[in-house]
């Protein structure tokens, strides 16, 4: 028989991150390296026998091949229907919309985001569940167990998949679904927005350039973007997906997508500058002559998102719930009591916003790693956000700038920065977390500069739908409402420890809202120094990345 089992010995280091198994592709290119991983999900979601899976990338190195690796397992493993995206491509957003269309039982993403591709770039797994958001916690926690005493797998073995050719294929007694990557995805945003009113904008001459960065999000944005809402030519640039992402580095920030501040700072600056990741799910957004913080985004947008169509029903203009992760600044905060709505405080990661999001209680949520999203999928989703300001410039009429003057006049300006300190040896990150962690009650009630700490702790949090819990999840000083510290251990990288500082600052008088970031947040940078000693602590001069 083609189903065969094929023995193999476990390897110790598959235990799931922030979002997913990352690691280097030459990690993923030890025998049975992903075959075991895939095999302990197998073996732990058993929901997954006899229902649909989908399967997709963001067109990384090494990508095809693990998606034929997959395919094949998945028909080993008894699963009735594999759904995978033309040519393995899906952004992380529209497999799980795909996930969800489908009514599949999970879906196997392969990515890292916006980690380099390329062969000695990074690969990973993230495996998301049914509903389509990514496996919680528990789950991952159960699939990392099975690969340390994994001893066979189960694969198809005999031919492989076109990939390329839309249609349906047959593996064994398991159907494969070749489907378009975009049309989905592009009908769902289609649903949630008002596409005659953008193309109209653009008509008006409303100008965008988005940022594609040669990874997965090209073929979506081209098709909506450009086909569909009559954006001139041109205005997606590195559009085509590449499997080492052209040499660059998909993460829409300050330093990696500098190129697209100097554009939003030149004369000739488009209306709105915008940018997605490796995968699709984070968003960067400028207008003319301004950068708009992730965090800022997702107050500005829940502030104006009851226009939009999508959002529009409801006992409160659509909205639900808003919520932010814990290091998120809290400008969301001050609009969800603006509009009387509930707003959750949760874990760095999106898993944790998806019992909320399932639970009802939940419209919009955000990260500041550029992540922002609704309940109309269950992943962060890039291209989304984006068209969701050209929604609100279009209903508006109203300039990036306008909008954020006003929105920072009326609620207030939340300043932030984030400093990473990447690839420290793991020794040297421990010690700063775990001094900090001793040095915390004792900081209650002192003074720094005109600011007193008013709290410091380790976050943890309980999960308000299914009472779950999870510790650690960052150290956190808090001075009232004016302003914050926090530091968390990175979960996603894939060399050493990278260690995360957040400076948030809260200001609300006229005169105080229009500083330079660096300016305003200066002062609680020394204070962060002081009390933190990352540099004293780690012999570092500064941050590898200051976004
Ligand atoms: C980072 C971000 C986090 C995000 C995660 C996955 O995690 O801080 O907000 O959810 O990446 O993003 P960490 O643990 O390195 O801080 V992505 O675009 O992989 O899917
Ligand atoms: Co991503």
């Amino acid at each position: 028989m083609p189903v065969c089992e094929q023995l193999t010995q476990p390897y110790t280091d598959q235990k799931p991150g922030t979002a997913g198994l990352r690691k280097k592709v030459a990690v993923f290119l030890q025998p049975h390296y992903l075959e075991n991983f895939l095999q302990a999900i197998f073996d732990v979601e058993t929901s997954l026998k006899g229902s649909t899976l989908v399967i997709g990338g963001d067109g990384r190195y090494h990508n095809r091949v693990a998606i034929q690796t997959a395919i094949a397992m998945a028909a080993g493993n008894g699963i009735s229907k594999v759904v995978v995206g033309q040519g393995g491509i899906l952004s992380t957003p529209a497999a799980s919309n795909l996930i969800r269309v489908h009514d599949a039982a999970g879906g196997l993403l392969f990515t890292a985001s916006h980690n380099p591709a390329g062969p000695d770039g990074d690969f990973g797994i993230k495996f998301n569940i049914a509903g389509g958001g990514q496996a919680p916690e528990a789950l991952t926690g159960k699939i990392y167990e099975a690969s340390r005493t994994i001893s066979r797998y189960r694969l198809f073995d005999g031919g492989s998949v076109d990939l390329d050719r839309c249609g349906n294929q047959q593996l064994g007694d398991t159907l494969i679904e070749i489907v378009d990557s975009v049309d989905d995805y592009a009908h769902l945003q289609q649903s949630l927005f008002d596409f005659d009113l953008i193309r109209a904008w653009f008509k008006r001459g409303g100008r965008i350039c988005f940022d594609a960065m040669h990874a997965v999000t090209g073929p979506y944005a081209q098709r909506i973007l450009i086909e569909q809402l009559g954006a001139p030519a041109g205005s997606v640039i590195n559009a085509t997906p590449l499997e080492d992402f052209g040499g660059g580095h998909p993460d829409p920030n300050l330093i990696y997508a500098k190129h697209l501040l100097d554009l939003a700072m030149s004369a000739d600056a488009p209306d709105l500058i915008a940018a997605s990741d490796g995968d699709g799910d984070r968003n960067m957004i400028l207008g003319r002559g301004l950068f708009i913080s992730p965090g800022d985004s997702l107050a500005m947008l829940a502030a104006h998102l009851d226009k939009l169509p999508g959002y529009k029903n409801g006992p409160k203009g659509g909205i639900r719930g808003l919520a932010r992760s814990m290091p998120t600044c809290r400008a969301v905060d001050v609009v969800a009591k603006a509009l009387e709505v509930e707003c959750f405080e949760t874990p760095t990661g999106w898993k944790f916003f998806c019992n909320l999001l399932d639970a009802g209680r939940l419209t919009l949520c955000g990260e500041e790693s550029f992540g922002t999203s609704s309940s109309h999928t269950r992943e962060k989703d890039g291209l989304w956000a984006v068209l969701a300001w050209l929604n609100v410039l279009a209903t508006t009429g109203k300039s990036v700038q306008q909008l954020a003057d006003a929105h920072w006049a009326r609620h207030g300006r939340h300043y932030y920065v984030r400093h990473d300190y990447d690839e420290l040896p793991v020794a040297a990150a421990n010690t700063v977390v775990d001094s900090l962690r001793k040095a915390l009650p004792s900081l209650i009630g002192s003074t720094h500069d005109d600011w007193t700490i008013s709290q410091a702790d380790e976050f943890s949090y309980t999960d308000p739908v299914d009472g779950s819990i999870a510790t650690g999840q960052g150290l956190r000083i808090v001075f009232g409402d004016a302003a914050r510290i926090i530091l968390r251990l990175s979960g996603t990288g894939t060399e050493g420890a990278t260690l995360r500082l957040y400076l948030e600052r809260y200001e609300n008088a006229a005169d105080k809202l229009a500083w330079p970031t660096s300016d305003a947040l200066a002062p609680l940078a020394q204070t962060a120094d002081r009390i933190v000693r990352l540099n004293e602590l780690t012999g570092r001069k500064g941050p590898s990345v200051i976004t």
